[in-house]
């Protein structure tokens, strides 16, 4: 999911949901995300090292750690490395007599990949168990509700594995724009939202049809309902659309974007510590295309195209941009 908007009460930030096979992330990952640094955790020290040694590659068995060995190896790390114990694949785990900061460790292990008789380094590092929020809809693992946010499996190929993101990034200091029916309030919602703009003009008669609000256009992005009775689809304007009740599809929307999460209460949005700007453009059945575009520009900080936003309080001055 990319989700990218300028609101000019908001600032400019696009989001990636990385989809990565692994059940737990390095607390290193943690500083590093592909738009910006978001709750990001100081890395601890590094105590320890993987290392494999050609020989013991080469042959496929183990020959004996010497005290020459380990201080060859000490001489080419530049700093005093300790034995630990024997692991799996041939490798052996060495610590630090004095733990370093990462990137001193990360030196470390690219001057030990140069040495002679080494086959691979790696650092010993931490690794921590996926973020897994506890709102309910997402946690009930017996009715899979929210699959589409997991990992995905042989049954479910779809899941856009969102614990692997949250490790990097939830979002926070992103503003996403949702043109869509409007707001409504919401108690897993609202702390993420940011009332933006009603875009819906009237009718081409005058009217107010199709915003269904009494009004045309205002700072009030609530969505007073989208529904179609009978006696609306008797109207030419109606005549195409389905009787139905309201949809409060820009609440979903919305919901799915940045419901608060992790807070024990209904669903965790995809992006949960973003904030959403609410913009309404879609009205009872259809919005029009003047209303939806020029809501596009205002909410990406676009200048007007006619040099006001007709019948509009909203801010015209475009935002800085990223
Ligand atoms: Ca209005
Ligand atoms: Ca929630």
């Amino acid at each position: 999911m990319k989700i990218a908007i300028g609101p000019a009460c908001g600032r400019a930030l696009a989001i990636s949901a990385a989809a990565l096979l692994v059940l737990a992330v390095p607390l290193h990952a943690q500083t590093k995300t592909g738009a910006r640094a978001l709750a990001v955790q100081p890395s601890p020290p590094v105590t320890q090292f993987i290392v494999s040694f050609r020989d013991e590659v080469a042959a496929g068995e183990r020959v004996a750690m010497t005290v020459p060995r380990v201080d060859g190896l000490s001489k080419s790390a530049g700093a005093q490395l300790l034995y630990r114990r024997p692991m799996a694949a041939l490798a052996h785990v060495f610590r630090l007599r004095d733990p370093l900061p990462r990137a001193a460790a990360e030196s470390l292990a690219v001057r030990l990949r140069q040495a002679s008789g080494i086959a691979a380094v790696e650092i010993d590092e931490y690794m921590f168990p996926l973020l897994e929020p506890n709102d309910p809809s997402y946690a009930d693992a017996t009715v899979e509700r929210m699959w589409s946010l997991k990992a995905p499996t042989a049954l479910r190929a779809g899941g856009i594995n969102l614990p692997t993101a949250w490790g990097l990034t939830r979002g926070q200091g992103a503003v996403v724009a949702v043109i869509d029916t409007g707001i409504f309030n919401h108690e897993d919602l609202e702390a993420n939202i940011l009332r933006g703009h009603d875009f819906i003009s009237a009718d081409a008669d005058g009217g107010f049809v199709v915003a269904n609000d009494g009004d045309g256009r205002d700072a009030d992005p609530s969505d007073p309902g989208d529904w179609i009775t009978a006696d609306d689809k008797t109207k030419p304007l109606f005549a195409s659309c389905s009787e139905r009740n309201s949809s409060w599809h820009g609440t979903r929307v919305a919901g799915t974007v940045a419901a608060v999460g992790n807070n024990g209460t209904g669903i965790p949005g995809v992006a949960y510590e973003a904030k959403v700007l609410a913009v309404r453009a879609l009205g009872k059945c259809f919005g029009y295309a003047s209303d939806i575009t020029d809501a596009i520009r205002w909410a990406s900080g676009a200048a007007p195209a006619s040099g006001t936003w007709a019948r509009s309080a909203c801010r015209a001055t475009p935002i800085r941009r990223r």
